[in-house]
């Protein structure tokens, strides 16, 4: 039977993947890769909606790689690209562009997020866009399958609207795709702001931990990170979020249970569970940060490897996108 087909990519937006890339998708990724025919995309044209250096975005699309890589995602069985080197993302995005309403962008909550952050002048068109850009990258493979976390819900549910209403006013085109929510408990949070999301592109660093440091900046950002004055371990995002998020971070690297963990540091100080924390954290990046140095040291390799799956998801991208135009209506080229 033909595997169902999965789709799911990270921004190039920094020079390292943080843990929560790592536990909240690229883990996923990397077990379900077997199960499905995946799509993983390094979205370096989301990337350009925020202002970025030309130079460093490429080494940051590279790193990003890179890392996927190092993090278990096999450029062998699943297709592993970049956004930009299959041009039917922007083209099919253009088409979807026109069959989206202008009320119905702008009801997206990142969006609304992100351009009262940044402020009306450094609030690109393209910002404004991206949910469309996305939902061109996962109809054009006809995913079945999007794991994405809870605050991209809502741009799924904007790829299905729109795969729906292109199928009913140009006839069946595209499968309508359906999100798979990671669990809250997969949510990692920033070590010095317990209560906020840890972001790769984060001002401050202190509370990140990249995938790329060294480990010992690592174990130092994890023995520093804020906790609270009750002393126990114990699993309580509203009163501990700091201990709850390391719990979780521990409990998702070693696969072991939060209670158990609990029963382990009962009555022992927050330190003995930090340096857990850390050694675990440092164990788990070691070969992942050392197999990604290995292919940033190689860039003609890696560029190769990349231009294979770029050609891989180009013939599936291509072949979305030809149909599409000639349901549109545009004039095949002799
Ligand atoms: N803190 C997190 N906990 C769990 N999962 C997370 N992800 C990101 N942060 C956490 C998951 O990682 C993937 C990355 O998607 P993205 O690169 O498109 O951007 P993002 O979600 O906005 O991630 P960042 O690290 O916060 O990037 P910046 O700083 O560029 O905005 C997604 O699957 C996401 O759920």
């Amino acid at each position: 039977m033909e595997k169902a087909r999965l789709y799911s990519g990270m921004q190039p937006s920094a020079d390292s993947l943080q843990i929560g890339n790592y536990i909240g998708a690229l883990m996923q990724w990397r077990g379900l890769q077997d199960s499905y025919d995946a799509y993983f995309s390094v979205v370096d044209l989301h990337a350009l909606t925020v202002p970025q250096d030309p130079a460093e975005l490429r080494e940051k699309t590279r790193r990003t790689a890179a890392q996927y890589i190092g993090a278990g995602i096999e450029p062998t069985r699943s297709t592993l690209y970049v956004q930009s080197h299959v041009s039917a993302h922007p083209e099919l995005a253009w088409i979807l562009s026109t069959i989206t309403g202008f009320g119905e962008a702008g009801r997206m909550t990142q969006f609304k997020d992100k351009s009262s952050r940044y402020g009306a002048d450094t609030t690109s068109v393209g910002l404004f866009t991206y949910p469309v850009l996305m939902a061109a990258d996962i109809l054009l493979y006809q995913t079945d399958v999007v794991p994405v976390g809870e605050d991209q819900k809502q741009h799924v549910e904007l790829t299905r609207d729109l795969a729906e209403r292109f199928n009913s006013r140009f006839g069946e085109t595209f499968r309508v795709p359906n999100a798979v929510i990671q669990q809250d408990t997969a949510r990692i949070y920033d070590l010095q702001n317990p209560t906020s999301k840890m972001s790769k592109s984060s001002d401050n660093q202190s509370g990140v931990l990249y995938l790329l440091d060294e480990p010992s900046v690592n174990a130092k950002k994890i023995m520093r990170a804020v906790t609270d004055n009750d002393g126990t371990v114990r699993f309580d995002r509203a009163e501990k979020p700091g201990v709850s998020n390391l719990l979780v971070i521990l409990s998702a690297i070693t696969g072991r249970q939060i209670p158990a963990i609990e029963d382990e540091f009962a009555g022992r100080g927050y330190g003995d569970f930090k340096k857990a924390v850390a050694e675990a954290v440092v164990n788990e990046f070691e070969p992942v940060r050392n197999k990604a140095l290995e292919l940033m040291a190689d860039p003609a390799e890696l560029d190769r490897l990349l231009a294979v799956n770029a050609d891989k998801a180009a013939a599936v991208a291509n072949e979305t996108l030809a149909n599409v135009y000639d349901r549109v209506g545009l004039l095949r080229r002799r």
